[in-house]
């Protein structure tokens, strides 16, 4: 399966010409005034698509993994792992998991295991990160297929990434990032193992990396951005520890996000792209705020990026579709309530039905105490 760069900016190309940065649209949504801090912000077509072309996005999904003669194909080869946790994903919600083959996925993705440390690459032979080991965690526990792990292993992998102040690193290289903080936390809770590692100091280093406006950036100091404020905001969640945001501050950061088109971005000055209906999104909905956006504006912009040829949801409006933006965007839809999707869980950005299966497993979200660790299987008695 191929998948999306990590940076959607580095890799946006354009199809048309139809949008026009700079230009004002025709009729600003209602709720969603322009920030006075916001960039100026495309011209949303009147041909764009206006419902969900399912049927051609479980198609564009399951075509991936066959354009190999394309480029792109091989310049992502280093994030495949996390292609095929958006790619089963975005099936899930589509509710066709049958579209990819869950034994041959499970079998690539052991073959991006690790066993000399416990993680898994981004790729056969790719050395361990947490941001692989989660997603690859993430799609087992879609598939509940969590049997095929040695848990203790990973586990121990995913633990030996904390810091002493509660950071993680992603690696053994000492990266440190907010989002690492949120791949330990949310993968050891789908393993019913946050006990492996000091969650009061994870928090504490969490609470480092919130600003003045009531955002969160990826280290203490750092500007606030949407991505990270998910990160931050889930592993609170996972944490049970919601009642440490200024959820004012951060609800009104949040929803200054929308631009007159109806798309989020994901910090000031900067240009919508549906991911952050997401980021953003999933955010506001941790809060219980999800209204305070225009949904109706949001849900246009995400059906207007949506690729009529091909399939597939792009960054925005006239732009190459990726399998990242495909889930996000779908995701988005479904938290703003479309019936024709399957439920998303906020926190875990995994189907609810799922999150609901692990859920005696996975920590609370009330500040109870962390659950008793569950014992997983002998190695012995993995198989695929
Ligand atoms: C389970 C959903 C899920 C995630 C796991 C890995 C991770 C946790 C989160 C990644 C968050 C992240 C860094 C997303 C990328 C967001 C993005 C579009 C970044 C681009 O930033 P800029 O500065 O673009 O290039 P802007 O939009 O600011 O111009």
């Amino acid at each position: 399966m191929t998948n999306a760069p990590p940076s959607p900016s580095a890799t946006t190309m354009s199809k048309t010409t139809t949008n026009t940065p700079g230009s004002q649209p025709a009729s600003a949504p209602a709720t969603a005034a322009p920030s006075a801090t916001n960039a100026a912000t495309i011209t949303m077509s009147t041909t764009a698509p206006t419902s969900l072309l399912r049927a051609q996005h479980i198609e564009f999904i399951r075509n991936l993994d066959t354009r190999r003669d394309e480029l792109e194909y091989w310049l992502t080869e280093h994030l495949r792992v996390n292609g095929i946790y958006w790619g089963v994903t975005a099936l899930e919600l589509l509710g066709a998991r049958d579209a990819l083959v869950p034994k041959d996925v499970v079998q690539f993705l052991m073959s991006c295991y690790n066993a000399d440390d416990g993680g898994f690459g981004g790729f056969t032979g790719h050395g361990s990160h947490l941001l692989y080991t989660l997603s690859a965690i993430q799609v087992l526990v879609m598939y509940d297929r969590v049997n095929v792990l040695d848990r203790e292993k990973v586990v121990s992998f995913i633990a030996a990434r904390q810091n002493p102040d509660g950071s993680f690193t992603g690696d053994q290289w000492g990266e440190v990032d907010a989002r690492f903080s949120y791949c330990a936390v949310s993968a050891l809770s789908l393993l019913g193992r946050l006990d492996a590692i000091d969650t009061a100091k994870a928090v504490e280093f969490v609470l480092a990396c919130r600003n003045f406006d009531g955002g969160f950036g990826t280290v203490p100091g750092a500007e606030s951005h949407a991505a990270m404020v998910f990160c931050c905001v889930g592993m609170l969640d996972i944490l049970g520890q919601l009642d440490e945001i200024d959820t004012q501050a951060l609800g009104w950061w949040l929803s200054e996000r929308q631009l007159p088109c109806g798309g989020l971005n994901g910090r000031p000055e900067k240009l919508e792209d549906v991911c952050y209906s997401w980021w953003v999104l999933s955010s506001l909905a941790m809060l219980g705020k999800v209204d305070w956006i225009n949904k109706a504006a949001l849900v246009q912009f995400i059906l207007s990026a949506q690729d009529t040829e091909t399939g597939g949801i792009a960054d925005r409006p006239g732009n190459l579709p990726d399998v990242f933006h495909t889930l996000f965007g779908l995701a988005g839809l479904s938290l703003l309530g479309d019936s024709t999707l399957g439920a998303i869980d906020p926190t875990y950005c995994m189907p609810r039905a799922v999150i609901d299966r692990v859920r005696p497993k996975v920590a609370p979200r009330t500040g109870a105490p962390v659950p008793p660790a569950v014992t997983g299987p002998k190695p012995a008695q993995r198989e695929l």
